[in-house]
């Protein structure tokens, strides 16, 4: 172990570690002995916790989106701490690898929708010997989102609740992780390199970090971030307000067939026929919704809800071109954009009553559970109506979102040339068909960073500095945080923890992402992903595949959101 080797006390440390077995180490007793003392960040006090630690053997893991298939063995540490002055309990659950394969790295990992964590991504740390944790945020359990908390109660907030999820959960457990982790280890003042690897709201966690605590990380892995909050879960709502605005509620197998007839007509722009859609901005600039007025659709019944069949009305056409077009105020301003060309419509999806036999519009709980919880500080899971709501509702839900919450959840800032400054690494990724979060948000927020730190170069010279530690990389085809089982064939950068840690350890920039083909007939394939602002183009009949630069295609990436008189990242 080279690492340690110019350390004299803390190589006998690290030799004491190494000769003992993940049994010997990981006992309550070693574990309780590892957790840091009160008063390693202000506030935070950790003495009379209850630690928990037992091993666990050979857990193997397969098929999964952010980590390669996997057998390890680890040590489960549950831990406890609370806030000074206030009788709250925050858990902490740390997955360590086994003596031998601790590779003197943490990993912060977060969650998904209103939940702050999720088991299944502790595997993707521990893997590449990492210690790894997750956090309770303070709501009561692992179980427990931050929706079952907030708000207190009707008409009353929890800002203590609200705070954690923001941000201040993740920073006092990478605080305490990393820590614990040396104490664990006996790593002594030795190097502990510090990661962090999430999507979706999890991606919003770890941009909550990088904005803030510069120093926290060497490097994250920050998959389609639900930043951009005030606009983000209220756009969820704008498909439906569409149906109503339009008075047109389709059979959802309507919506399916124009997204399959989008993707077949779009597939081959990017110069390779694989069913997966690799440049959805020249899909934007040539393909017409009104194309697909006419062409049959069919699907089965399932459940309560009858087959379906018909042919595209010119109303189908119209609805799915006013929704990809993003929304738009009364006045033709633009408050936010929609999702690629492609993506699926499911936030359009629409319900059978089998009461009345006619198609209804079903409203997102995503974006209605926001408007009750958020902004009504109500206990409730949803909104009942749409009655009143209209694109203005919308746009003045997304001013309100960003205005209220803009401190803690908006997690926009743009100026990162304090984690730029201590060397940080960031590698974000996104969906080209994500249905869920814009995949031109991810794009936004790089071109703001751009803008704020480098706005008076280039646009080549502004674009090459900050691609120098902070790239975005579109995945072809891919849906939100995950591969799409209509374009299976697609990549996925199931590696990326890997491609960061080499970066940051080894100084190998990924120039192009590893990606592999999870599904399909393709299964296994790799394949490289290009940083924004390149994009994939293949050659040779889809056998050669290079990056280019093309002005046409970036332009459609770009939005001008003029229903607001502030900035808005
Ligand atoms: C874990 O797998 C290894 C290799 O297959 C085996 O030698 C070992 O006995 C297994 N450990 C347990 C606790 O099952
Ligand atoms: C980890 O420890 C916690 C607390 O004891 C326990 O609830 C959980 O089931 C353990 N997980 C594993 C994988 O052993
Ligand atoms: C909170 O207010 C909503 C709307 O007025 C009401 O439906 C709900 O019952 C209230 N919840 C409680 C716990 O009082
Ligand atoms: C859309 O394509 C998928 C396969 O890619 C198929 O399963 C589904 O039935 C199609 N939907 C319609 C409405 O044709
Ligand atoms: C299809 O829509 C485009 C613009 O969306 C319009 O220019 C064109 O005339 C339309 N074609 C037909 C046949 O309606
Ligand atoms: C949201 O609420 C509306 C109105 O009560 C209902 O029609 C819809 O099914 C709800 N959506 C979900 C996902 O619960
Ligand atoms: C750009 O130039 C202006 C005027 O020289 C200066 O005030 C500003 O700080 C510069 N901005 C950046 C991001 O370098
Ligand atoms: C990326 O893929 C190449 C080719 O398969 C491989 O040699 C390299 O080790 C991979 N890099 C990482 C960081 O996984
Ligand atoms: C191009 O590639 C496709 C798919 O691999 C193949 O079916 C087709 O024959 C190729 N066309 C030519 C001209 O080589
Ligand atoms: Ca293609």
């Amino acid at each position: 172990m080279a690492k340690f080797a110019s350390f004299g006390v803390l190589a006998a440390a690290a030799t004491l570690a190494q000769a003992t077995s993940l049994a010997e180490m990981c006992t309550d007793a070693k574990a309780k002995a590892a957790v840091p003392s009160t008063g390693l960040l202000p506030g935070i006090v950790t003495s009379d916790v209850d630690v928990t630690a037992n091993p666990v053997y050979n857990e193997t893991v397969s098929d999964e989106d952010y980590y390669p298939d996997a057998t390890f063995s680890f040590c489960n540490v549950t831990m406890s701490y609370s806030h000074n002055g206030k009788d709250d309990k925050v858990l902490l659950n740390f997955w360590l690898p086994s003596p031998e394969k601790f590779s003197n790295r943490w990993v912060s990992t977060g969650g998904f929708g209103f939940a702050i964590n999720a088991e299944s991504n502790l595997p993707g740390g521990v893997i590449y010997g990492a210690a790894t944790g997750r956090t309770d945020g303070g709501f009561g359990g692992f179980d427990v989102e931050f929706d079952g908390v907030f708000p207190l109660a009707n008409g009353t907030s929890n800002l203590e609740a609200l705070y954690m999820f923001g941000y201040q959960a993740h920073s006092e457990m990478s605080s305490i992780g990393k820590a614990f982790t040396k104490n664990f280890f006996g790593l002594g003042d030795s190097k502990l390199y510090s990661y962090y690897q999430g999507c979706s709201e999890g991606g919003r966690e770890g941009f909550s970090q990088v904005q803030r605590f510069p120093d926290e990380w060497d490097g994250a892995v920050i998959g389609a971030p639900a930043i951009r909050y005030g606009q983000q879960q209220v756009n969820h709502l704008f498909p439906q307000v569409v149906e109503k605005t339009l008075d047109y509620a389709p059979p959802y197998c309507e919506l399916e067939k124009i997204v399959n007839l989008t993707i077949s007509a779009c597939d081959p722009l990017d110069g390779k026929a694989d069913g997966v859609v690799g440049r959805s901005d020249l899909c934007k600039l040539h393909f017409e919704f009104n194309s697909t007025i006419g062409e049959e659709y069919y699907c089965a019944s399932s459940g309560s809800t009858p087959a379906q069949s018909g042919s595209v009305t010119k109303a189908g056409a119209k609805l799915a071109d006013t929704i990809y077009n993003g929304l738009l105020d009364s006045e033709g301003r633009r408050a936010y954009f929609w999702y690629q060309y492609g993506a699926e419509m499911e936030d359009a999806e629409t319900e059978y009553s089998s009461s009345t036999g006619e198609w209804e519009i079903d409203i997102s709980s995503l974006g209605g559970e926001w408007v009750t919880r958020c902004l009504q500080l109500l206990e409730l899971d949803n909104i009942s109506t749409l009655e009143g709501v209209s694109y203005d509702t919308l746009r003045d839900w997304m001013l309100e979102g960003l205005q209220r919450y803009e401190d803690v959840l908006q997690t926009t800032w743009p100026d990162l040339s304090r984690f730029e400054a201590t060397g940080g690494k960031i590698i974000s990724y996104h969906g080209e068909q994500d249905p869920s979060i814009p995949t031109a948000s991810s794009v936004r927020f790089h071109e703001s960073v751009r803008s704020t730190l480098y706005g008076n170069e280039s646009f080549a010279k502004s674009t090459a500095s900050l691609n120098e530690w902070y790239r975005l990389f579109l995945v072809p085809g891919a849906a939100h945080c995950a591969t799409n089982p209509l374009q299976p064939n697609g990549p996925f950068p199931q590696t990326s923890l890997g491609s960061l840690i080499e970066w940051v350890e080894k100084d190998d920039m990924p120039v192009t992402l590893n990606a592999t083909v999870l599904a399909g007939e393709h299964k296994g394939e790799q394949q490289q992903l290009c940083a924004w602002p390149l994009r994939p183009l293949w050659k040779n009949n889809g056998t050669t595949m290079s990056c280019v630069f093309n002005q046409e295609s970036y332009d459609t990436w770009i939005y001008d959101l003029d229903a607001y008189d502030i900035p808005v990242y």
